[in-house]
């Protein structure tokens, strides 16, 4: 039967206005004892959403006889971040789906296959406990790996400190452009933008670059319309008419893996112009800085002989015509200018850059762009004059290709440029997931000091491929179908492995790799009241027992404990985990003054911390967490790469210069979607009725000639490897891009993973950088073809 939402709903609503309508005839004696005797025993209890879109929703849930019925938003204190998504209701639905893992499994077929028997808790962790000796014995702790996706909130730290572990969570994503700009600015992981998003309501530009924000920090929408609502202009930069487009003044289409070319075109713009702030570079740069030419180093004072300076950096001072540490009192260093000291020449970094601006004019960035001159210059016009302006970008746009580091480098300068970083307003990073709010120190567990993990050897995507510690991986989550790209790669090295344990509440891709499977509990289930906390959003959230464990599976904190157990380790670990959030709550922090869990319990499990009622602001006080405590704009480390300054480079794949490019002309990248969280939420049923199955998305030029409609199903294949889909056709995507969202499982697909094709090779100056190289995922090359 096919019954529409809205009659649906009719439908309830006169049955229970009838029920409401027979217990009007009724004695009221008799309805209560009635009542009594059969009422569903109904609780309320608290949790947050923990899932990787930031989101942080907080969650009023309603349990009628033990089951999960209602989820509505809790209150926050500020009510700004009360709400919730459609995959947080969906909860309901996907926490009793049949997708779950409901014993422990011993793998019987080959790995990959999806072959297991049913085997009880102690015998899994006999075996688990086996393994991990041996290899312990053998290898020593770092040869076992933690490898967690980024759903997981109890990550099982105190188990790798027990046994000497390596512990790693999404090495090499989502830090593309952090790369390019934390070297400039030193600020914290993931490159976020400086001030927080409610921030924005006073700033009169914002550029959203490869950002998808609307779909991909949903809770975050309100500041966005409020911002606009404020009179700022809203400009989306996209190859693709994505959701936030569509909510935007303007929308400017962009050839994908070209935004470090705009950006220095962005560049010379405001230097040719002089629409840059001198003064401001002056103060809180390294502009005024000597280059010398003989070796491309700074100048610097010799701390041999100076005593260690604080900013060892010599400048030009314009009072005395002479050289002179930066920090000597009363200096007025010059911005622009040559000069020979004792036979070396040397020129200031602004004046340096200038020159290593010169070819990267307008037209040159027009033309890698695809985007129109006079659309680059009122761009950078109104991003250099009317400000405070905000430069955000995604982690998906160019952040997933092998030159991302070139245009994070790049949207540092042009913050510096135009003042616009540690200012009311302003800023320049990563816009989502809410990433700078006000926050407070918690207390970590201490261990006994003969514990330590061990340290991160490498990135995941290099583990698969280069001589290393790890025989064994506890693979907390989905992360060898979501971390890798290329598969195949990916499973040479599972197989490789000697011993490999999944534990996850569904039965994900992964999961058909492991030797072990462990049901993991929900988030929302727990055999203890209190789970865990967060600081987030300026307030501490606390998550509370929703239900209890379904199935045989058991909470991540109880699996940790009885591995330690089994190591006779457990005594180190906290009793419950309320005595670990206890413990973290006394760091003695004054932002968390008041907040117990007895006055957390009060509140409905969310308090705002002890901060000032205005938003976060990064850097006001323009002390930057670098070695010259200035926004460094040249990085003397990447003089051996062309990379001191920001120089143009191509994508590592995806481009017309590769003889690639002749087999595979399409671009295939992985947007993320509001109906899902990478790889979950594709067995909620609820949101499958709206997106079902994967769908390869084309433009219909790119469609036309190859005689493709929609429904149609195709071949997505380069030569790493293929997989199979239906296509859309679409006029949203940008032609010579193909898309498919990330995170659909092999068994959603007509045949193989997407990751079958995607692009692993990862750029060498990246090791340099603070993060590590990036996986690009985007930048790869396919063709398409009807099957
Ligand atoms: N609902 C939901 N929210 C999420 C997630 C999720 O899975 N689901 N995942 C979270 C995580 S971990 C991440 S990393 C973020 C990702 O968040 P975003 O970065 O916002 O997401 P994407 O959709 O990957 O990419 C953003 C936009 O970049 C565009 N783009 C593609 N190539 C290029 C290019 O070369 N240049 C430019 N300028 N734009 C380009 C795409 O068309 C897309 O609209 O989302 C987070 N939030
Ligand atoms: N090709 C391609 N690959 C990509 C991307 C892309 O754009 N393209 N995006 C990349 C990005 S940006 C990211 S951040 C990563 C994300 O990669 P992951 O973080 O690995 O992605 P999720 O699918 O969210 O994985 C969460 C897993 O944790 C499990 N889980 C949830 N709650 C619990 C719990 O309480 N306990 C336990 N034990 N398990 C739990 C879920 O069932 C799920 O299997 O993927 C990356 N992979
Ligand atoms: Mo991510």
């Amino acid at each position: 039967m096919n019954i529409s939402r809205r009659s649906f709903i009719k439908t309830g609503l006169a049955g229970s206005a009838t029920l409401g309508l027979s217990g009007m005839f009724t004695s009221r004696k008799w309805f209560q004892s009635a009542a009594a005797e059969n009422a569903p025993k109904e609780i309320t209890r608290f949790t947050y959403h923990t899932t990787n879109c930031g989101g942080r929703c907080a969650f009023k849930c309603t349990v009628r006889d033990g089951k999960l019925v209602k989820i509505v938003p809790n209150n926050w204190t500020d009510t700004r971040f009360s709400t919730v998504c459609l995959k947080g209701i969906s909860e309901i639905e996907r926490i009793y789906s049949p997708d779950r893992l409901k014993t422990p499994l011993k793998r019987v077929g080959e790995r990959g296959e999806g072959k297991f028997v049913a085997i009880s808790w102690d015998e899994a962790l006999t075996e688990i406990h086996k393994k991990l000796s041996s290899s312990i014995a053998k290898y020593g702790g770092k040869s076992i790996l933690f490898s967690a996706s980024s759903g997981i909130e109890y990550t099982y730290q105190q188990l790798v400190t027990l046994l000497g572990a390596q512990y790693v969570c999404e090495a090499g994503i989502d830090v593309g452009l952090a790369n390019g700009l934390e070297e400039c600015i030193g600020g914290q992981a993931y490159g976020y933008v400086q001030n927080e998003t409610s921030d924005w309501v006073n700033s009169k530009t914002i550029i959203f670059l490869g950002c998808n924000i609307l779909e991909t920090t949903l809770t975050d929408s309100k500041f966005f319309y409020a911002a606009k609502d404020a009179g700022a202009k809203i400009i989306v930069i996209d190859p693709n008419y994505s959701t936030t487009a569509s909510k935007s003044d303007q929308w400017i289409s962009i050839k994908p893996g070209t935004d470090g070319d705009l950006l220095l075109g962005m560049i010379t713009l405001i230097l040719d112009n002089n629409w840059y702030d001198a003064e401001y570079l002056v103060k809180n740069s390294s502009a005024p800085f000597l280059v010398r030419e003989d070796n491309k180093q700074l100048l610097r004072v010799e701390q041999s002989k100076e005593g260690n300076v604080e900013n060892p950096f010599y400048v030009w001072d314009k009072n005395s015509h002479s050289l002179k540490p930066y920090n000597t009192e009363g200096v007025n260093p010059q911005l622009e200018g040559e000069f020979t000291i004792d036979g070396v020449k040397v020129k200031t970094v602004f004046t340096a850059m200038k020159e290593n601006q010169k070819s990267y004019t307008l037209k040159w960035a027009s033309e890698k762009t695809e985007i129109d001159e006079d659309v680059i210059y009122e761009l950078t016009k109104r991003y250099a004059t009317a400000g405070p302006a905000v430069l955000g970008w995604g982690f998906g746009g160019i952040d997933k290709w092998g030159n991302a580091d070139v245009a994070g480098h790049a949207g540092a300068i042009l913050g510096a440029l135009t003042g616009n970083i540690g200012r009311v307003g302003g800023a320049v990073g990563n816009a989502l997931y809410h990433g700078s709010s006000w926050t407070a120190a918690l207390n970590s567990w201490e261990l006994p000091p003969e514990f330590a993990q061990a340290p991160l050897e490498m990135t995941t995507q290099d583990r698969r491929i280069k001589e290393n510690s790890v025989r064994v991986v506890i693979n907390l989550g989905n992360t060898l179908q979501q971390h890798f790209a290329n598969l195949s790669k990916t499973e040479e090295w599972i197989n490789s492995l000697d011993f490999l344990v999944t534990i996850d509440p569904f039965h994900n891709p992964s999961v058909n790799y492991s030797d072990i499977v462990l049901p993991a509990s929900t988030a929302f289930e727990s055999e203890y009241d209190i789970i865990n906390m967060q600081v987030n959003r300026s307030h501490v959230l606390m998550s509370q027992k929703v239900i209890e464990p379904l199935h045989e599976s058991k909470s991540d904190f109880q699996i940790e404990k009885e591995m330690a157990a089994r190591f006779g380790l457990d005594h180190h670990l906290p009793k419950t985990p309320e005595d670990l959030q206890r413990h973290r709550l006394t760091s003695g922090d004054p932002r968390l003054d008041g907040i117990t869990i007895e006055t957390l319990r009060e509140n409905n499990f969310i308090m705002r911390l002890k901060v000032p009622n205005e938003p976060y602001r990064g850097f006001m006080d323009q002390k930057y967490s670098t070695p010259s405590t200035k926004l460094e704009l040249y990085h003397e480390k990447m003089v051996e790469y062309d990379q001191a300054f920001p120089n143009s480079d191509l994508p590592s794949e995806a481009h017309k210069n590769n003889s690639l490019s002749k087999q595979y002309p399409l671009q295939f990248s992985q947007a993320h979607t509001r109906y899902r969280v990478h790889s979950q939420f594709t067995n909620a049923k609820w949101i499958n009725q709206i997106d079902p199955h994967p769908k390869l998305e084309i433009n219909s030029k790119d469609a036309e000639s190859r005689k493709l409609k929609t429904g149609d199903l195709v071949e997505i294949f380069n030569e790493r490897g293929s997989f199979q889909a239906k296509c859309k056709v679409t006029e949203y995507l940008r032609p010579g891009q193909v898309r498919l969202h990330e995170g659909w499982w092999t068994e959603h697909m007509k045949a193989g993973n997407l990751q079958n094709v995607t692009n692993d090779k990862l750029n060498e100056r990246q090791y340099k950088l603070r993060y590590g190289p990036v996986i690009p995922y985007n930048d790869t090359l396919v063709e398409v073809k009807k099957i």
